[in-house]
């Protein structure tokens, strides 16, 4: 196991503004302003932090041509015309009111909160006040824990940070900008879709729009915790490793204790210049598996601060076309989710929701999700934990995104470190993946290897996979064919037999396979849609028979495949889609869930469940 501590880096905002001013026009007519703002290195473990939340009603405006944001020139202002009133100043536009105009919710999606945003891609302003009495001796960052896509954070009429990616979290220093009494927390969040961004604009799910993810002020002391690191070495089952990043003033010499109270385990390390320390000590512990998801309560303790986590302790590897879970092989018995509501459309974002979704993964005979196409919130990850739940979790470089264009790998990379540094802790999360479904060029083999780098960089106790579509089909052979099998650990495959193409389902069982790798492969999505309760003959598409039919052909087919390891049919639920047009079955829903949009069951749920109730009969 490769150790490497957090790469430190060093907050860029305040330089900046100060360049920013000396530059003033100049600067600005170069168009460079808050793209340039980075968001601090975000904060480990929120949810055991001392937090107040700013969740709830938030004041909106909603502002198609960004007028809060480019004067009648098209010249962007630095810190925003929608200013808290009290510090605008003479020129500020003062054609508009946060206070008499419609309010939000925070975590929510906007679409799904006013039937005039159901469709609206472009920027809403977020308002709200909250009162604070700063002590001296500590530090606050402002949590966002996603705003989808790009968002703009002033704080009492100062541009504070800017973040872009919709699905991971960023925290933004505040400590030199909070009043004492009243503030004014004001964000410009924007999802119009562009060519350059990561997604791009072409996706299969709804880009639901605003402050999607709960925010926060978290207040820690001078010298902090920043991150940690802590899991078993792969290579060694009684072996904990890993490392602590302080930040602060003296985070150079600190000594800093480990304890997991129930192992007996006290230890103590030391930070060197950098604010960094190595962990390792040896162990016996019960490890977390999916039968025994067993968290071990781990607290970290300094003079100044105290911060307590669940962990669960495995190891996971593949050799040999396996996939090993604690050197254990194991057969994944999953299912895809998009980030849904359980009832409803909208995006998912509470405890309960996961509970719910993952609730329903159980009750499948499942032990697996893929949590598709993008890193889902914070809950679901811990719920899996609980629950003892294996999971997927990718980045959107999805489909044909610009693979050469430098600074779009810089954005999936950003986004690819946000997604580890948050969830680099959770014993559930066992593959990185690092795309779906691009296709074949040496750019996209150059960007997703640099991918592949970067993150085992960042953390190498864990599996990379991708969504590969198959390459090849030669008289009923299925071949997969492509170079970045080299790359990954564990090879995804995407097939939708009897569902796209000509073939119908029931010739799916007939189908081969063949691969060039002695690497596991996961069938990371396969199936059809039906409207459920839609019923009728097997041949007729949309109704739950159909679907049902291509399952069992596919399943019947997998059975065939010996290198199979894995398998995570497209998907539990029914999700809003704009692709899909066709009136009375899809109207914007996309059908292949085996679960309906408000929860039904269909009846492939029963079919899945019933062949992994073999697969566990195979396997344990
Ligand atoms: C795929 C994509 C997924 C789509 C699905 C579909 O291959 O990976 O995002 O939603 O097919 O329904 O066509």
């Amino acid at each position: 196991m490769k150790i490497k501590s957090k790469n430190v880096t060093t907050k860029k905002f305040y330089p900046l503004i100060f360049i920013l001013f000396l530059l003033g026009d100049l600067f600005i007519s170069q168009n460079v302003t808050a793209q340039e703002v980075e968001s601090d290195p975000t904060v480990q473990n929120v949810m055991g932090r001392e937090t107040v939340t700013l969740d709830g009603q938030w004041g909106v405006i909603i502002d198609p041509y960004e007028t809060g944001y480019y004067d009648y020139r098209y010249q962007p202002s630095e810190n925003g015309y929608f200013k808290d009133q009290k510090v605008r100043n003479p020129s500020d536009l003062i054609e508009y009111n946060f206070d008499t105009g419609p309010t939000l919710n925070v975590p929510g999606d906007w679409n799904t909160q006013d039937d005039q945003l159901f469709l609206y891609e472009g920027t809403v302003w977020y308002k709200r006040t909250f009162n604070y009495l700063p002590d001296e001796n500590e530090r606050q960052f402002i949590y966002f824990g996603a705003a989808n896509y790009e968002a703009h954070v002033y704080l009492n009429g100062e541009l504070v940070g800017h973040h872009i990616g919709g699905f991971t979290p960023f925290n933004i220093e505040v400590t030199d900008h909070l009043n004492d009494g009243e503030n004014t927390l004001i964000v410009k969040v924007d999802n119009q879709r562009k060519r350059e961004a990561v997604p791009t604009v072409n996706t299969d799910w709804w880009n639901y729009g605003g402050i999607t993810r709960s925010v926060s002020l978290i207040t820690v002391p001078d010298t902090f915790i920043e991150d940690y690191f802590i899991q078993l070495d792969p290579e060694s089952s009684n072996t904990v490793k890993g490392w602590v990043q302080m930040n602060g003033s003296n985070r150079a010499n600190q000594t800093l204790t480990i304890k997991i109270p129930e192992a007996n385990i006290e230890k103590q390390v030391r930070t060197d210049e950098m604010g960094s320390a190595e962990v390792e000590f040896t162990v016996d512990l019960e490890k977390w598996s999916t039968k025994n998801p067993k968290l071990y309560d781990v607290i970290l303790e300094m003079p100044e601060e105290t911060i307590e986590d669940q962990i669960g302790f495995r190891t996971i590897r593949q050799k040999d076309g396996e996939i090993l879970l604690n050197g254990e092989p194991i057969f994944l018995r999953g299912i895809c989710i998009h980030e849904s509501r359980p009832f409803g459309g909208g995006r998912a974002n509470n405890s309960a929701d996961a509970e719910v979704l993952l609730g329903w993964v159980k009750e499948m005979n499942g032990n697996y999700v893929r949590l598709a196409h993008y890193p889902h919130n914070e809950h679901m990850v811990r719920m899996a934990d609980k629950m003892g739940i294996l999971v997927w979790s990718e980045v959107p470089v999805y489909w044909t995104i610009q693979f050469e264009n430098p600074e779009v790998y810089a954005n999936a990379e950003r986004q690819m470190r946000e997604m580890v540094d948050r969830d680099h802790n959770r014993a559930s999360v066992i593959l990185w993946s690092l795309a779906n479904e691009t296709p074949r060029s040496e750019a996209r083999f150059t960007f997703l290897s640099n991918l592949a780098e970067a993150v085992r960089e960042l953390d190498s106790t864990r599996l990379v996979t991708a969504a590969l579509e198959t390459q090849s089909r030669v008289e009923g052979v299925i071949g997969i064919h492509d170079p970045m099998e080299e790359v990954v650990d564990v090879i995804g495959v995407n097939s939708y037999c009897g569902w796209y193409g000509n073939m119908p389902p029931e010739q799916c069982s007939d189908l081969r396979w063949e691969s060039d790798s002695n690497k596991p492969v996961i069938l990371s999505e396969f199936g059809g849609g039906a409207l459920q309760g839609y019923h009728g003959d097997e041949n007729e598409r949309w109704t739950e028979e159909f679907q049902d039919a291509v399952y069992e052909s596919n399943l019947e087919m997998i059975d065939n495949i010996s290198f199979v390891r894995g398998t995570s049919p497209w998907l539990l639920k029914d999700f809003r889609s704009p692709r899909r047009l066709l009136p009375r079955f899809q109207d914007f829903w996309n059908r292949k869930g085996v679960i309906s949009d408000e929860g039904l069951k269909k009846k492939a749920f029963f079919t899945i469940q019933d062949w992994y109730e073999q697969k566990i009969q195979e396997w344990e």
